[in-house]
């Protein structure tokens, strides 16, 4: 039976689309995360949501118009509230990106959502970042682990396969730890980081983390 939370999963993708001001997105993700009690559950259902959203346009049932408006109206929602979830001072920091040559940012969006609440600090990259810019900012030493994410639109195999020779080669020499999301085809069975599959796990490592820094 499918939980009791505003949004019935059929008429997500409709929310988005509807023509209500930008509020009444913020005031469904508040009353979600209410209702499911952690923002990770929350991320794993805006998952759902956008994989909906991605079939409808797939089918013709929503036009690109449609999806563009619904994405965009998702993503001001999540960054709204992202800005009202200030993290301690004191708490360890990681940098967020998106693949290089992959525009979606939602997944990262989300990750961020979650990092703030369970104490994290982040630095938000966002895409188009050249992976060769990230040596010199690590050198530092104040980020404590990177995590980028891939849409499915990266898929291409051995391009994740360079990225993640170059993220690992600029991570493990500074113990910085490195986490790869999102369902791109990344490489599986990591020498070095972790690929993540979900909210779930990526809240879990995080609060790990934080418990073993006192
Ligand atoms: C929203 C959306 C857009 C928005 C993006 C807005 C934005 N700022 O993000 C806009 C309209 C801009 C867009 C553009 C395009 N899109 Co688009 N888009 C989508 C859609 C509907 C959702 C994508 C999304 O946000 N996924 C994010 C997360 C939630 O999903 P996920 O990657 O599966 O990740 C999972 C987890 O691993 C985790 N996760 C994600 N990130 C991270 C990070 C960490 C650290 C962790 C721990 C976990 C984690 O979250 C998810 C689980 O719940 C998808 C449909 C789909 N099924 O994905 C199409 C989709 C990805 N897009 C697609 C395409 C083709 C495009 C365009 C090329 C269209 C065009 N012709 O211009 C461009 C791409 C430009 C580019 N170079 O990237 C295709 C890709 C197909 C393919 N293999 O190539 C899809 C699959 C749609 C489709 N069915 O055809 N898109």
């Amino acid at each position: 039976m499918e939980k009791n939370t505003v949004l019935p999963r059929s008429r997500r993708p409709t929310m988005l689309v509807a023509d209500t001001p930008a509020q009444t997105v913020v005031a469904e993700l508040m009353l979600e995360r209410a209702n499911l009690g952690s923002w990770w559950t929350v991320a794993e259902l805006l998952g759902l949501v956008l994989e909906a959203l991605g079939t409808h346009w797939e089918r013709g049932t929503l036009s690109v118009i449609e999806e563009h408006i619904a994405s965009d109206r998702l993503l001001r929602g999540v960054s709204w509230i992202n800005q009202t979830l200030v993290a301690s001072r004191d708490g360890p920091t990681a940098l967020l990106l998106v693949a290089e040559n992959d525009e979606h940012t939602l997944g990262l969006s989300l990750a961020e959502l979650v990092a703030a609440e369970v104490g994290w600090r982040t630095t938000w990259l966002g895409s188009k970042t050249p992976l060769t810019m990230l040596d010199a900012w690590l050198d530092d030493g104040d980020t404590h682990l990177v995590a980028v994410s891939a849409s499915r639109a990266s898929d291409n195999p051995s391009d994740l396969e360079r990225q993640y020779r170059e993220l690992r080669e600029i991570t493990q020499t500074r113990d910085v730890e490195l986490v790869l999301g999102g369902s791109g085809t990344w490489p599986d069975n990591l020498p070095y980081g972790h690929r993540l599959r979900s909210f779930k796990q990526w809240c879990q490592l995080l609060t790990e983390r934080i418990a073993v820094m006192g």
